[in-house]
């Protein structure tokens, strides 16, 4: 795919030291999990207000864990594809590179980039919700039922942030901060409609950055950024990293 760079872009790139990487459920999409809202998203069937919520989890935590237990076994299954690879590369042409991701599904870690901030959780990761005590034995992914916690017998639950919950406050503040501080913003694969993990690419904006938006079609933030790439992020991150790379070298 021939990926050209806008004479403003090349500038910001020469230039650039700080890149923060914005990721949602669409650069998993190639991996063969699916996201939330596209026309085969899994919130199709059942409303996310039913499924990743707490109330949703005391109602019918058979059903919650069960989803979560369906979601691990694709993930799994699941290999970070040529767009986490290529993340993980820009390692290799500026001094700082952050993600700052929404998924849960840790493949930005397993495709070896260093910095990685997790706003919503890590699907991998349980914890009890009465005493707090961490069930983070990949053991776990394989029960059916929704476990019980050993110290006290409350139910366990994936250590991920439902609608309504707060953000892990420590992972949040030092995310805006990487937004504050970035030179490029590359907003890949999200909806941008989840808040207030969407403030992040608009806090990097309001710092200066240039926003490099790479979707496969147009989102709420399409309007704000300075360059958009139409394509699959796993098609379009390898050959942009290589044209990035080119105009470093000139
Ligand atoms: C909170 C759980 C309050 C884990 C998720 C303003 C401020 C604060 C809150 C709110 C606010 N407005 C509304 C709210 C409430 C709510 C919210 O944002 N609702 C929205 C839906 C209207 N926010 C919350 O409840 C948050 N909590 O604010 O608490 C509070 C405050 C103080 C004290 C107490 C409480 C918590 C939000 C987190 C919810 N948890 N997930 C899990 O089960 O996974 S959200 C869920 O959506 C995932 O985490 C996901 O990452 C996230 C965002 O979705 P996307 O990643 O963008 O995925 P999506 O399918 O939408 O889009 C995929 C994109 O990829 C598409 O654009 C598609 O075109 C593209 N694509 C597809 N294939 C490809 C591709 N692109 C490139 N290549 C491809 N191949
Ligand atoms: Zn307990």
């Amino acid at each position: 795919m021939d990926i050209s760079l806008t004479d403003r872009f090349r500038e910001k790139v020469k230039n650039a030291s700080k890149i923060l990487f914005f990721t949602g459920a669409g650069i998993s999409a190639e991996s063969g999990i699916p996201t939330f809202r596209g026309k085969d998203g899994i919130w199709n069937k059942l409303k996310p207000e039913e499924l990743a919520n707490f109330n949703a989890f005391l109602k019918n935590p058979d059903m919650v864990w069960n989803w979560y237990q369906h979601r691990r076994s694709i993930i799994h299954e699941s290999q970070p594809n040529a767009g986490h690879i290529a993340i993980r590369e820009f390692e290799k042409v500026f001094n700082e590179v952050t993600v700052v991701t929404q998924n849960v599904d840790n493949l930005h870690r397993r495709a070896g980039s260093k910095v990685v901030y997790e706003l919503h959780g890590n699907i991998e990761k349980n914890y009890c919700i009465q005493c707090k005590k961490r069930y983070d034995d990949p053991s776990l992914a394989f029960i059916d039922s929704v476990p019980k916690c050993s110290e006290c017998g409350g139910l366990i639950r994936p250590d991920v942030v439902w609608f309504g919950e707060m953000l892990p406050q420590d992972v949040f503040r030092i995310s805006e901060n990487a937004a504050d501080l970035c030179d490029i913003c590359f907003i890949v694969g999200t909806s941008s409609v989840v808040y207030p993990a969407a403030y992040i690419p608009i806090t990097a904006k309001s710092s200066g950055a240039f926003l490099v938006e790479i979707n496969i079609a147009s989102t709420e933030i399409s309007d704000q950024v300075d360059q958009s790439y139409f394509g699959k992020s796993g098609e379009i991150l390898p050959d942009l990293l290589k044209a990035i790379m080119d105009e470093r070298r000139n």
